[in-house]
């Protein structure tokens, strides 16, 4: 399957910048896990790069909810966007600025790690969550613990969760059989969207003739990886 087009530009762009965004090796994740490569969002650190991730959000975005923002929105789609701390903060704000650019007005907020009990007080800044369908925008889907948390804190506001949209998925076994992004979607009853997906990866260092790279991720998705 080749990649969309906003896939593409991502992995090109995250393998041409300065400091790799995307690398290939060894590397332990979160959850544990040996992986031959690493995806490390939070060197989207310049305006520019963080315009083109942005931009590719919202290019994911308006795939999956083409009314998102727009007057012709029904009560299910999404009304703010939903950023966990800390690398959801410049993202959310960056995605709400460029789905505005494109005439697609909506909220978005992020949580404070830490509770404030002066000034505004809450553990949530922006846009309210309460009564709202909230879409949550993420890095990294692996083992799905970031995300649970992100979910948890969407309904202890009072909001709904209507969807995830996360940049990478990383396409890997959860605590079954299903992948992580599939138990996820059974469990809270929504779409995962991503931008990337592993076999973008794997079809990006295919038509590079990378076979090295390519045979490290074959090898780690015959282990990690669902049928
Ligand atoms: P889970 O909480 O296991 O789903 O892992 C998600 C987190 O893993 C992300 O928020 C990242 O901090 C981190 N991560 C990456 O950023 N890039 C990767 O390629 C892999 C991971 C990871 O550790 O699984």
């Amino acid at each position: 399957m080749s990649a969309t087009s906003y896939a593409a530009s991502i992995i090109e762009t995250a393998l041409a910048s300065e400091q790799p965004i995307l690398r290939f090796g060894t590397f332990t994740l979160k959850s544990g896990r040996s992986s031959p490569y690493f995806f490390n969002f939070g060197l989207f650190n310049t305006g520019s790069l963080l315009l083109a991730l942005a931009s590719a959000f919202a290019d994911a975005i308006l795939d999956a909810y083409p009314e998102i923002g727009s007057s012709s929105a029904g009560p299910d789609t999404p009304k703010v966007l939903f950023g966990p701390a800390y690398k959801g903060i410049p993202l959310v704000a960056a995605i709400a600025s460029e789905l505005a650019r494109r005439g697609r007005d909506i909220g978005y907020s992020y949580n404070r790690k830490e509770k404030k009990d002066h000034g505004e007080g809450g553990s949530i800044v922006g846009a309210p969550l309460k009564g709202q369908k909230v879409l949550i925008v993420d890095d990294v889907i692996t083992a799905g613990t970031a995300i649970r948390e992100a979910h948890k804190i969407v309904e202890s506001e009072g909001g709904q969760t209507a969807g995830i949209v996360e940049a990478l998925d990383r396409e890997e076994r959860g605590q079954g059989e299903l992948s992580t992004v599939q138990e996820v979607e059974k469990e809270l009853g929504v779409k995962v969207t991503s931008v990337v997906k592993m076999r973008d990866i794997v079809a990006w260092l295919k038509e590079k003739g990378k076979l090295d790279e390519m045979k490290a991720m074959e090898e780690y998705r015959a282990k990690w990886g669902v049928n």
